[in-house]
């Protein structure tokens, strides 16, 4: 299936991986690379020269090319941005803010730049700041999000831009791929159907919450401090929905969710973890190879294409 995402980023399958934090790390990143589609290591929080082993071990897994994604809110941004830069990675992409000030130190190491715009303000923006696409992320996505949905979104974007759209929010089989394309995307961003692909490390009990997760699984924390994220209904992030309703302050949340992501990804503690994680959940059933998801995902959308 040949688009322009495809073209812009030497890969098969026009899809992109979810940059997730703690989660999106070189095994992950390789895999969906060498099944034909763009795998992503997740900056996160972490230490720029970890992210810098990481892009290293990655290459000795895969040579096909991959990105990184930079989360701007994160204290290490620029050392991430510098790292990525250093190292050529083949494309970037951003999430949680305005990627401008890194734009020109990525041209200029012939990064291929892909912001993630929650609205067509910051869309126009990119294309003018010089980005090859966007992605345009629904609020159906897992973690950060922002307030428009995803079939709304991607249409308004297309209309708007120039530069290919990457549709993201609630995309995890055929269907939703060959619904990005009727809205006018290039290309999709996959998260949530990846974190039960076999080669993704994330803990047994991670996994098995997206297993089991039905339709109604999902919850939204943190709105009243602006960065609002989606995640599994748990005992956990229900609680913190309630101490929100019932008046907490920024500070008490902060205290409570610190190290979430890490204890959901790495420890599977279901009393103090956020286990970030798509609306699409519970469409999600089967623990299975990358290879085999992509391959399902776009013999599909093509039968439905009639491609
Ligand atoms: O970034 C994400 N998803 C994330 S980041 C993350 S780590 C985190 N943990 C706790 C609180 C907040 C973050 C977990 N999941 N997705 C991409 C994304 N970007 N979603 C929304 C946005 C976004 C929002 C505003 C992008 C740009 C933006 O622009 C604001 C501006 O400066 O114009």
């Amino acid at each position: 299936m040949q688009t322009k995402i495809t073209e812009l980023l030497k890969i098969k399958f026009p899809v992109l991986q979810g940059g997730m934090a703690w989660i999106s790390e070189h095994r992950l990143a390789a895999a969906v690379s060498e099944a034909g589609g763009a795998g992503i290591i997740a900056g996160g929080n972490a230490p720029a020269e970890l992210i810098r082993e990481e892009i290293r071990k990655a290459r000795t897994l895969t040579d096909k090319p991959f990105g990184v994604n930079i989360m701007l809110m994160s204290p290490n941004a620029e050392d991430l941005a510098r790292v990525v830069a250093e190292e050529k990675v083949a494309f970037v992409t951003t999430g949680a803010g305005n990627p401008g000030k890194f734009m020109e130190q990525w041209k200029t190491a012939g990064i291929k730049v892909i912001p993630v715009v929650p609205g067509v303000a910051l869309a126009k923006r990119m294309e003018r700041s010089g980005a090859d696409a966007v992605i345009a992320e629904g609020t159906e996505s897992g973690g950060h999000i922002g307030e428009n949905t995803t079939m709304c979104l991607v249409p308004q974007v297309t209309d708007a831009v120039g530069i290919p759209v990457i549709a993201a929010g609630g995309i995890a089989d055929g269907r939703g791929v060959a619904a990005s394309f009727m809205l006018g995307a290039e290309g999709v961003q996959v998260g949530t159907r990846f974190l039960t692909a076999e080669e993704c490390q994330i803990h047994a009990n991670y996994k098995e919450l997206v297993v089991k997760a039905k339709d109604t699984d999902t919850i939204v924390t943190g709105r009243f401090t602006g960065h609002p994220c989606r995640c599994v209904k748990t005992k956990f992030s229900r609680s913190l929905v309630n101490s929100e309703k019932n008046g907490i302050s920024p500070d008490e949340f902060e205290s409570l969710t610190v190290g979430a992501l890490r204890k959901a990804a790495i420890d599977g503690n279901i009393e103090e973890g956020s286990f970030l994680c798509g609306a699409i959940a519970g469409m999600v059933g089967e623990i299975k190879p990358a290879a085999e998801i992509i391959k399902e995902m776009f013999d599909m959308a093509r039968e439905l294409l009639k491609l």
